[in-house]
């Protein structure tokens, strides 16, 4: 048996972002956002490791903290091992 999940987390949507796909192992967003704020901080990431990790890389603005789309970044790229290169269209 082989099993490959495929996340594609592209997507130009703009609109209401509701029910985006994410990595198996990461917790949701909105599990993280203790406070609901809409942002997560580094305190708030510190429940998982792997977010906690990549938390500076993915802060794309520098802002200390996380939104969404930033958050994303961590889920889409976040995979075991590093299959994945050569993708074909
Ligand atoms: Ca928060
Ligand atoms: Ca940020």
């Amino acid at each position: 048996m082989n099993r490959k999940s495929v996340v594609t987390a592209l997507s130009l949507l703009a609109g209401s972002a509701f029910g985006v796909a994410q990595a198996a192992n990461l917790p949701s967003f909105d599990e993280l956002d203790a406070n609901g704020d809409g942002y997560l901080t580094q305190e708030e990431v510190s429940v998982s490791e792997e977010v906690a990790a990549q938390f500076s890389t993915v802060d794309a603005n520098q802002d200390g903290q996380l939104d969404q789309s930033e958050y994303e970044l961590i889920a889409s790229s976040s995979s075991d091992g590093m299959s994945g290169w050569g993708q074909g269209g």
